[in-house]
């Protein structure tokens, strides 16, 4: 924190890098709880503790619990490699460990990832169509949360479980058809810190580094996945669980 700020400029400072050229500017929502961000063709809306830890903390076990091992006890899933994942009954999430075939090859994705929603809404990605589980309670409860900010109903949510910071996603932007223009993306964010970084498609270097951390809500939307992409990148060093929520309207 600045000392020689005023409390107004601090509340009003983003806690993170942020380009100060034209086209890119912030703003502190007392209402909403969070940042309100323009940058050149995209709006982001940034909460850093939208979800109380008690809730967040909920939301892990959450996805965890199962009746196969002493879930509280297992300090790096990535001992659980491919098949074995499948012989563990979770209780609320279906996790799955997709593969894509690369010309010929079998490569596993490098995290785990769930797809819910309306039952009638499959979704493509990453050359993989998925048809959606059921919502349950604890997701119904998370949509809800999100969609007061949001203000939109969203209707399905493709789930990410980076075991720990070898775990990744490359770049990407979330523009499939199916997401219709300028879609509106709810990012919901549980467990360990991790860097989710912006650039733009037509100047690389232009980037921008967001910490998504336990209980942190990014809303992406405007025309954002037309011309950023996004990515999270390994981090060694990150040696435990993260979750994370992409909520999504699917068009039909
Ligand atoms: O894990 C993240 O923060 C990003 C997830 C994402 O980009 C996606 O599911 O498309």
């Amino acid at each position: 924190m600045d000392l020689f700020s005023t409390a107004e400029e601090n509340i009003n400072k983003l806690p993170f890098d942020f380009p100060e050229s034209d086209g890119y500017f912030s703003r502190w929502d007392d209402n909403l709880n969070g940042y309100v961000i323009d940058v050149p063709n995209g709006k982001l809306f940034y909460s850093e503790n939208y979800f109380y830890k008690k809730i967040s903390d909920r939301c892990v076990e959450y996805f965890l619990e199962n009746d196969t091992n002493d879930w509280k006890q297992v300090d790096t899933w990535r001992e659980f490699e491919k098949e074995e994942l499948l012989n563990i009954k979770f209780k609320n999430i279906n996790w799955r460990h997709d593969k894509l075939n690369m010309y010929g090859k079998i490569v596993y994705l490098p995290r785990y990832s769930a797809w819910y929603g309306d039952s009638d809404k499959p979704y493509t990605y990453s050359g993989l169509t998925l048809q959606p589980n059921y919502w349950n309670k604890g997701l119904l409860y998370i949509k809800n949360e999100i969609e007061k900010v949001a203000a939109v109903k969203f209707n399905s949510v493709l789930m990410n479980w980076y075991r720990d910071g070898e775990d990744y996603l490359t770049w990407h932007t979330d523009a499939e058809k199916e997401l219709g223009k300028n879609p509106v993306i709810g990012s919901v964010n549980f467990g360990e810190t991790r860097r989710f970084l912006l650039r733009r498609n037509d100047d690389k270097a232009q980037k921008i580094e967001l910490p998504l951390k336990h209980g942190t809500l990014l809303i992406m939307s405007g025309e954002l996945q037309h011309f950023w992409q996004h990515s999270v990148p390994k981090q060694k060093k990150v040696k435990h669980n993260r979750f994370n929520l992409t909520f999504r309207v699917i068009n039909p």
